[in-house]
């Protein structure tokens, strides 16, 4: 969903193959793990046919191919290190940080509790970061990792956690869902409906 949302942004030609993580295949019918031995999405075929995969370098390598589109701070510049540090924070803390709720487990109690603590741990570090009243993690400008940020935090809604505690995530989410390139990766992923 986060590269999705940023090749909307970038606004260039792309397909997309739905895939069955669990199963292996793909719609269009490939075999998943040829493609990514891992097994989990995202996983990016460039037109030369390298296959990139892990949000922070796909995020990065497309916002690489439109600079002028401002989605990535220059390489080699402090900017672009703030970046690699919010994509890292994103990818292995808050990111990993669902990973109990999508273990397939049913979650007892203290296990919940536990789990629950550690998503709001991180969701606090990003309120704080929210404080001084940037609109997105690196400033005011939306960058790559914004994309990926929402997306996670989207989750917390579907795996049953508030964040109405972080008065500036909510603000932060509701703008980024806004964005037109969002939407229509919500619409065609089937979290949202098209309105008329
Ligand atoms: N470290 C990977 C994690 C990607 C990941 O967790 N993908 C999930 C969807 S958000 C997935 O495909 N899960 C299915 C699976 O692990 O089999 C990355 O940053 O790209």
């Amino acid at each position: 969903m986060a590269s999705h949302i940023i090749l909307n942004e970038l606004g260039g030609s792309f397909e997309l193959d739905k895939t069955d993580t669990d199963a292996g295949t793909t719609e269009a019918g490939e075999d998943f793990r040829k493609i990514s031995p891992n097994g989990y999405v995202p996983a990016l075929i460039t037109d030369d046919g390298e296959i990139i995969t892990e949000n922070p370098a796909v995020l990065q390598y497309l916002a690489d191919q439109s600079p002028h589109a401002g989605l990535a701070p220059p390489n080699g510049t402090m900017e672009r290190t703030r970046l690699q540090e919010a994509l890292n924070f994103v990818s292995s803390e808050l990111h990993t940080s669902f990973g109990p709720f999508f273990s397939g487990k049913e979650l007892d109690g203290e296990a919940r509790q536990k789990a629950e603590a550690g998503v709001n741990r991180r969701a606090a570090h990003i309120e704080q970061r929210l404080d001084d009243g940037r609109a997105y993690l690196l400033g005011d400008t939306f960058t790559v990792v914004d994309a990926y940020a929402f997306v996670v935090l989207n989750w917390a809604g579907f795996v049953g956690i508030s964040l109405a505690a972080y008065p500036k995530i909510q603000a932060y989410m509701a703008n980024i869902a806004a964005r037109p390139a969002s939407i229509k990766a919500m619409v065609a992923e089937g979290l949202m409906e098209q309105s008329t």
